[in-house]
């Protein structure tokens, strides 16, 4: 492992504007982003692919939006079902590599929808990197109860 003399350009670029830029350093992508809606105060879960092209981890540890009032990062423990989800802290995703949210898997919890959302809508959520040192804007669309992909 190298000590490096300076901080990284993307470090440098974050603490120039603050930490409060939604967009991410460009390292970080995000694809194939929706969310399954389910009927009246349920919860939804939003799943996507995230990329990270640059040379060092970031962990997502969260998220925010203007349409939930409660968003956690949980990973199903059992099959199906409700029952059997464990709170994440962090999500790292590799440099170089990515990591995917997908039913069965890791997701973000959506509770208490400001209002209703139907499927074929988007619906942006800030995702949040290293308790904040990062943030990435990204739509995400809405699909019905018995969608398993975006
Ligand atoms: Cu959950």
């Amino acid at each position: 492992m190298t000590v490096s003399r300076a901080p990284s350009l993307a470090a440098l670029l974050v603490f120039a504007t603050g930490g409060a830029w939604a967009g991410g350093t460009g390292a970080l992508r995000a694809d194939a982003a929706w969310i399954r809606v389910l009927p009246g105060d349920l919860p939804a879960a939003a799943y996507l692919t995230l990329r990270n092209a640059g040379d060092e981890e970031v962990a997502l540890t969260g998220a925010r939006s203007a349409s939930y009032r409660r968003i956690m990062l949980h990973r199903s423990a059992g099959v199906g079902g409700m029952e059997g989800m464990v709170p994440v802290a962090r999500l790292p995703v590799p440099a170089h590599g990515a990591v995917r949210l997908a039913p069965g898997g890791y997701h973000l919890m959506l509770m208490d929808a400001v209002r209703p959302i139907a499927p074929g809508r988007k619906v942006t959520l800030t995702l949040i990197f290293d308790g904040g040192r990062e943030k990435l804007d990204v739509a995400f669309l809405a699909r019905p109860a018995n969608a398993t992909g975006p």
